[in-house]
């Protein structure tokens, strides 16, 4: 289903984590051109219907972590399938998908289940993405699940030794949908993520809508949450997958790519009509897989276009993607980015169902401005995983995190790439490791990756004090209101 890159024992190669349905897998990077591929004694369980996995550092110790999310139960084997009744007992509030995991590394390559102590392993939903970012600005990674068959969560790290499930605290836990992806970005400049889950919509049969959480309240409080989709124009995603928040046109403001499409088969024909009726069923019904109708080759939510959307900075979304060269009918999955020609542009890899890859060359107005981070940490973790720079710049800030997943199934390059739009400059960039220690590098030139090693000791750099807030976006005590943005005019944009 997925793989994820970071360095697991800090010695300077990249590690790899497989996830599947069946056996995790870790890749020892032996920095020869090989890897050793660790199956017994790893801490890992043996068999898991994984969907999602991060690296993140949950307990900031500088050591990677392993989050590992399940689908179907684990006693499910789909490869040797005993009992039909693998399927959701209900298709808003399932209560019988897959275990989550939380590995503590020990950072020789072996991990540490934490799962239960830490209160991950809270419950049995269909988690099919995951993300990782500190939504509430106390410097450790939060959690942020989309649940297929029911409503996301946002697990709140306590000081890295435990997890507090606060979905429904945080305004997110309620209305249950079909959660394909999990994505955050700073969306308007002001140093605060928003959050993007991808559902499901198809016309005349079922209406979810995707959701785009925006933070309302005070910075330094535990945000709550707001649906704004609707009233910006990123909620109609038809069957979405990865639904990626990145900046695509360098204008400073974050972008949304959305992979969708299910199954394009036999043109004409459609299995929709009996889907409906087996999820609509009595609980009975709905989990055993021998109700579920044969799909004989039909399509289901299949010939559909990803969608581009372009964030206009004052609130509204415009889809432009057959405009910009997304024309492509195609079954998605997963959607990453990467800057392939390390020219400032964020190029796109789409991964399809029964279909090539795609990649996407990102071609930009050439006088759009930019500015590159590529971190390194020494007493936190070397792939720099959890890091946030934050830049100020044209009188705002736009913070971003390295993410060690995201996505649907995916995980983006890990240096960080922040567009300018037209200005040349930037005051200062405020790197904050996960050590604590936080950089102030002032004035950095702009139209290049900076590669940034974390200071090993103080000097030029002070200590994240959570409890008092450090100069900038973080101390500002203005409240953030999406009404804001909802009542704002979408300006025609000058290019695409
Ligand atoms: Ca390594
Ligand atoms: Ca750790
Ligand atoms: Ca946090
Ligand atoms: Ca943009």
């Amino acid at each position: 289903m997925g793989a994820i890159w970071g360095d697991m024992d800090n010695d300077g190669d990249e590690d790899l984590f497989l996830y599947r349905w069946g056996t995790p897998t870790v890749y020892e990077n032996m920095g020869d051109e090989s890897f050793f591929r660790m199956v017994a004694n790893n801490g890992l369980p043996r068999h898991v219907n994984a969907n999602t996995a991060l690296w993140t550092d949950v307990n900031r110790d500088g050591i990677l972590d392993l989050f590992l999310g399940g689908y179907y139960h684990e006693d499910v084997n789909l490869f040797h399938v005993t009992s039909t009744r693998l399927m959701p007992d209900s298709y808003e509030y399932a209560t019988n998908g897959g275990l989550n995991y939380l590995f503590l590394g020990r950072g020789d390559g072996t991990f540490e289940d934490v799962s239960k102590e830490f209160g991950i392993q809270v419950d049995r939903r269909w988690t099919l993405a995951s993300t990782a970012a500190d939504l509430n600005n106390d410097g450790y990674p939060d959690l942020i699940l989309a649940n297929d068959y029911g409503v996301d969560q946002i697990f709140i790290n306590e000081e890295g030794r435990q997890f507090r499930e606060s979905g429904e605290e945080m305004g997110i836990g309620f209305a249950p949908k079909s959660g394909m992806s999990a994505s955050v970005a700073d969306l308007y400049g002001t140093g605060v993520y928003s959050i993007y889950i991808s559902n499901i919509s198809e016309p005349g049969v079922l209406m979810q809508g995707n959701n785009l959480w925006v933070a309302t309240g005070k910075r330094e409080e535990v945000p709550s949450y707001q649906n704004i989709a609707g009233s910006v124009g990123v909620e109609r995603g038809e069957w979405g997958y990865g639904g990626l928040l990145t900046d695509l046109n360098n204008d400073g403001y974050p972008d949304l790519y959305l992979a969708n499409g299910y199954i394009s088969d036999e043109p004409g024909t459609d299995y929709w009509y009996d889907y409906a009726k087996v999820v609509g069923g009595h609980k009975e019904i709905i989990i055993d897989a021998k109700n579920w109708p044969a799909m004989n080759g039909r399509t289901f939510s299949g010939y559909q276009r990803n969608k581009i959307w372009l964030n206009s900075g004052s609130g509204k979304f415009r889809e432009v993607g057959a405009a910009v060269g997304g024309t492509e009918i195609t079954d998605s999955r997963a959607v990453a980015m990467i800057d392939l020609h390390k020219d400032g542009s964020q190029d796109l890899v789409v991964a399809n169902q029964h279909q090539p890859v795609l990649v996407y060359h990102n071609h930009q107005e050439p006088d759009r401005k930019w500015i590159g981070f590529r971190l390194e940490g020494s007493q936190s973790n070397r792939s720099a995983i959890g890091a946030e720079v934050l830049i100020h710049w044209d009188q705002r800030v736009s913070r971003q995190t390295v993410h060690g997943g995201n996505a649907f199934s995916s995980q983006s390059q890990r240096a960080l790439l922040f567009g300018l739009h037209d200005t040349k400059t930037v005051e200062r960039a405020e790197i904050r490791w996960p050590s604590g220690v936080v950089q102030i590098l002032n004035e950095p030139e702009t139209g290049t990756y900076h590669t940034v090693l974390e200071p090993s000791s103080l000097n030029g750099s002070r200590l994240l004090d959570v409890s008092r807030p450090s100069d900038g976006a973080t101390t500002s005590n203005e409240s953030y209101s999406p009404d804001a943005i909802k009542t704002s005019i979408l300006p025609t944009p000058s290019n695409l």
